[in-house]
């Protein structure tokens, strides 16, 4: 039988229930611990997921538990101090997205990661729904030729911020908080980008960054995409937390519909494809499509570790993407179109 690793969740606010719930589904997985700054919330963790122990402490957590891994869904201004805590232990991590707030962050923390020679994970799980799946098939498939042309589209007006009350108070808002599922959705569709252009909108009064934002990205294959973001958008039905959206080929089109639903044109026909959920007990809508992929996410690490292979969305290859997110902020201020820094 295959040996469970023991992790240990910290952080256990708004979105690591759907973390803790996650875990809860891996035979192959121990959660020995939790840790939160507040002692209600890890100890209803604790008592809701049958985990062990309980930590108010992320320096007691290492120093007590023997870990295989450690699972850090905290807000990102704790990344670089708790992933630090954990490389000096030895311990993988796997964290939350935003990876951290600027790009030097992002490097610091793959540097640490590196010195230390433990695996890092960014838990980006818009490339692991199983509609962005499907669409990568799909262009993997050659059904569309070469690809000339993407646009990626996030709009809603739901109240985002009763669930997340900081993103109120945060300067860099949407292309943080989604921007960035975007740009790494863009990098796993249409490859590396070398230029970016990007518009920023605040539309709604009283919060202190942007909620509206288009950014152009021009990719090393040729292709240009366009993704657009807004938490100001007021439709019916509102679609989210769904991303629509289109990609063009030489041979043939893909639209991204909502509701799962992908219409296929190539090859001189047309053909629907319905992407379904996977139906777990504990999901709900209208988050049922990112909540399946926080388990793909975090089966994909579990297994990354046990092959002993570079995570897809490993830090090392996230900072390509946080380095777009960088240019786009940059290209905003500035009216600028902005070339990104490369990674290697
Ligand atoms: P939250 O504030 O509800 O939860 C964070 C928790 O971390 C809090 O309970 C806080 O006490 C705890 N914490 C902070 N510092 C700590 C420390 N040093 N030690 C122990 N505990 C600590 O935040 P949230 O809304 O759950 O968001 C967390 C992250 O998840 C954000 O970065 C957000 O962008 C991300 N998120 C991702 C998705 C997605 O689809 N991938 C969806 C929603 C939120
Ligand atoms: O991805 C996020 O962090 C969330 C949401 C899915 C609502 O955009 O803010």
């Amino acid at each position: 039988m295959t040996t469970r690793l023991k992790g240990a969740v910290i952080g256990c606010g708004f979105f690591a229930q759907n973390h803790l719930h996650g875990w809860a589904e891996f035979d192959d997985v121990e959660i020995v611990a939790v840790c939160d700054l507040d002692d209600a919330k890890a100890k209803a963790a604790a008592e809701i997921f049958g985990i062990a122990r309980v930590y108010t402490s992320a320096q007691a957590l290492f120093e007590t538990e023997v870990l295989d891994f450690v699972d850090i869904p905290t807000t990102m201004e704790m990344h670089e101090p708790l992933a630090g805590l954990a490389f000096a232990h030895g311990v993988p991590v796997i964290l939350q997205k935003p990876f951290a707030p600027d790009l030097d962050a992002c490097k610091r923390i793959v540097a640490a990661a590196e010195a230390a020679n433990v695996t890092l994970m960014i838990h980006e799980d818009f490339r692991f729904q199983n509609l962005f799946r499907k669409v990568r098939d799909i262009v993997d498939s050659g059904e569309l030729g070469r690809l000339t042309f993407g646009r990626l589209s996030w709009r809603t007006g739901i109240n985002v911020y009763a669930n997340q009350p900081y993103l109120v108070h945060v300067k860099r808002f949407i292309i943080m908080d989604v921007g960035v599922h975007l740009l790494d959705l863009a990098r796993f569709l249409f490859g590396e980008a070398n230029s970016v252009f990007c518009r920023t909108q605040q539309i709604k009064t009283g919060i202190a960054g942007e909620d509206a934002a288009i950014v152009l990205l021009g990719h090393d294959n040729g292709a240009t995409s366009i993704l657009d973001f807004s938490y100001a958008t007021k439709r019916d039905p509102d679609p989210f937390p769904q991303t629509l959206g289109e990609i063009e080929g030489t041979d043939g089109t893909l639209i991204i519909g909502a509701g799962g639903t992908l219409t296929l044109h190539a090859n001189g026909a047309t053909r629907t494809i319905a992407v379904p959920h996977d139906c777990r007990g504990w999901t709900s809508e209208p988050w049922t499509q990112i909540q399946d992929s926080v388990v793909h996410t975090q089966r994909h690490f579990i297994d990354s570790l046990r092959r002993g292979i570079e995570p897809a969305t490993s830090g090392r290859d996230s900072l390509a993407t946080y380095a777009l997110l960088e240019a786009a902020y940059l290209s905003a201020a500035s009216g600028a179109l902005i070339h990104p820094d490369r990674f290697p």
